[in-house]
């Protein structure tokens, strides 16, 4: 009930970290360009395979960014409709099930609604049937004026592999609805290609396959390779109709692509073995921010999706002191350095804890539990109160986006 709120709101109030001037409002009025990239993680960035860059624009486009290093997802079973749900209003996903599907009725207050209110038209773009993952239904309750889906989208045997409708081509046609939306507007681009179990047609084999075991992860580098040089193109495209330097653009891996049945393959290219403790690391999706007019660097902070909420909307000079979050600004002068994954684990500064068992990061030793015991706290509390408050369906007695 409304008590419960309270509680929750004071434990997320008292974690607040005040936006550092430097960044908020560097954005203000400008559009906000988000690209989620399927089943993308960190441990592509900057690889190769026989000589070849995996992501050759990405690491490029890292140099004149923010790109955060250490950034994490914190999906569960509703994998890309989890990250959405995080990005939107800055809570857990849930422990078991899609909250897309399960707590569609629910009130949000998400970061859309406070984009809607302070003038911006909000789109999310996919070419994908529009009831996936409920999609169509929790869209509208977050607040997006247009959902862009399959039926907005000129799909054809010739530009469909796999799942559907190939990232090029999805951002050839992205390009065309964009140019009509009023500025300034938020849109979301979800990609596809880079599906399990990553299928690619020939001509779009940018590199070769790895060579190990695992047929999953050899074709995985390609498909990655393949998504990149769509979001190259898609860039060349906003900088022609006169959009790059008026937006904020924000790109991020969704989820992990490739699980721990691949962790022998996944040992041969990473020349290392998988513990309990790389397992956690490889949770790592990548984050760039790119702001027009900043030269960017990157950020090494201890992070995930849950912050992206509050990091976005106070570049945009919005707000979010009032919000109820769980996640905090990346660009604060003290940002927190901690991340919830939604299985338990947690990564500090210092340790990472899974499965019961406490990490010291710099050696990857087992150390005593005495060392996470106090961070193991404020894991827990902050999964439980996001349980809560979508369980209770909580946001309902809150008036604080009025
Ligand atoms: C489907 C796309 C992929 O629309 O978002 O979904 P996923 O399986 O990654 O959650
Ligand atoms: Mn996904």
């Amino acid at each position: 009930n409304g008590d419960d709120l309270s509680t929750i709101k004071n434990y997320t109030h008292a974690r607040y970290k005040q936006p550092n001037p430097d960044f908020f409002g560097v954005g203000k009025g400008k559009n906000l360009i988000i690209i989620s990239m399927e089943s993308t993680q960190s441990f592509v960035i900057g690889k190769t395979i026989n000589g070849e860059e995996i992501t050759p624009f990405l690491n490029h486009f890292i140099k004149e960014s923010y790109y955060f290093d250490q950034f994490y997802h914190q999906t569960g079973q509703g994998k890309t409709s989890d990250s959405e749900f995080l990005l939107d209003n800055s809570m857990y996903p849930l422990g078991s099930g899609a909250v897309f599907f399960t707590h569609v009725n629910n009130s949000y207050q998400t970061m859309t609604k406070k984009l809607v209110e302070n003038g911006y038209h909000t789109a999310s773009l996919h070419a994908n049937n529009k009831s996936f993952w409920n999609r169509d239904l929790m869209y509208k309750n977050f607040g997006y004026h247009e959902f862009f889906s399959m039926s907005n989208y000129n799909i054809s045997g010739q530009n469909s592999v796999g799942w559907g409708m190939k990232d090029i081509d999805f951002f050839d046609q992205s390009i065309d609805y964009l140019k009509e939306l009023s500025p300034p507007f938020y849109t979301k681009l979800i990609t596809l290609t880079n599906h399990f179990p990553f299928e690619l047609n020939e001509e779009d084999r940018f590199i070769d396959e790895f060579n190990s075991g695992s047929e999953v992860l050899n074709r995985y580098f390609p498909t990655v390779r393949y998504t990149d040089e769509a979001i190259k193109l898609f860039i060349e495209d906003l900088k022609k109709e006169g959009l790059y330097d008026d937006s904020i653009i924000v790109i991020y891996g969704d989820h992990y692509g490739i699980s721990a049945n691949h962790n022998k393959a996944m040992e041969q290219f990473l020349g290392e073995p998988i513990t309990r403790f790389e397992e956690v690391q490889l949770q790592k999706v990548p984050l760039i921010i790119h702001i027009p007019g900043m030269k960017g660097e990157t950020i090494s902070n201890i992070s995930g999706q849950i912050d992206l909420r509050p990091t976005l909307l106070h570049l945009l000079g919005i707000t979010s002191k009032r919000d109820i979050q769980f996640g905090t600004d990346l660009f604060a002068k003290d940002s927190k350095d901690f991340v919830v994954l939604r299985d338990g684990s947690f990564v500090t500064e210092d340790y990472l804890f899974t499965k019961e068992t406490c990490f010291k990061k710099d050696t990857k030793e087992v150390v005593n539990m005495s060392h996470c015991e106090p961070y193991k706290e404020q894991a827990v509390n902050d999964l439980n109160y996001s349980d809560k408050i979508i369980y209770g369906d909580l946001l309902r007695f809150s008036n604080q986006d009025k």
